[in-house]
């Protein structure tokens, strides 16, 4: 199985004109706020620290850039749905968003986070449609399944998946706090780089 070596922060974007342009497969992480996307991230590559991580919703304002291994692109993505921030930066995360997943030619597969207590929504499934239209692939990783017992697991993954008309077990089950779910991540990564 792949392994993570290396990771470093290389910067963050606002807005489009500022995306890095490189060479590598890229991978981006991204869902509602307060999600887990940083701690999966940060879990991922092992390294504590290399995402900031918040308790509140909304800690992710721009979209940031990890080179892994000096040959992958890593991107967290801030979280769309946060209905507290300002007006003037939550406006700007969706174009954001949709931009990132027109633009980035090098993107080979999108992660969707989905809390495995709530149902995805309008979000989710706009989301969804981006990348489908772009022809980027998704995955749907289910995050905090350490708050879950195993037939929690099971009817969630359930709801989740009829919610986004996809098959169950397409649905991934993760923890940032067990490392629930990381092998299947880098094996996705190693499939689709
Ligand atoms: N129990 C549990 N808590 C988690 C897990 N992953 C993240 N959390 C907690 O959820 C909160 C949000 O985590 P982040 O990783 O900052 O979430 P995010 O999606 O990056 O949030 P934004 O940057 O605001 O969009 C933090 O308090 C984390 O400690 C997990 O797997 N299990
Ligand atoms: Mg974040």
């Amino acid at each position: 199985m792949m392994k993570i070596n290396n990771a470093y922060y290389l910067l963050s974007s606002v807005k489009a004109q500022d995306f890095p342009d490189l060479p590598h497969p890229e991978f981006a992480f991204l869902g509602r706020s307060n999600v887990g996307k940083s701690s999966l991230l940060n879990m991922v590559t092992g390294q504590k620290n290399l995402c900031r991580v918040g308790q509140k919703p909304g800690v992710t304002k721009a979209i940031n850039f990890f080179i892994i291994n000096e040959n992958l692109v890593f991107a967290d993505l801030p979280g769309f749905g946060y209905s507290k921030l300002p007006k003037d930066v939550k406006g700007k995360f969706l174009p954001l968003i949709n931009n990132y997943i027109a633009m980035r030619n090098n993107l080979k597969l999108v992660f969707l986070l989905v809390d495995i207590r709530r149902v995805p929504g309008e979000y989710e499934r706009e989301i969804v449609i981006q990348c489908t239209e772009r022809r980027v692939p998704v995955a749907i990783i289910a995050t905090k399944c350490d708050k879950f017992s195993n037939n929690q697991l099971k009817n969630n993954s359930r709801i989740i998946a009829s919610s986004l008309e996809i098959e169950t077990d397409s649905i991934f089950l993760s923890s940032s706090k067990s490392r629930m779910g990381r092998d299947d991540i880098l094996n996705l990564i190693e499939d689709y780089r």
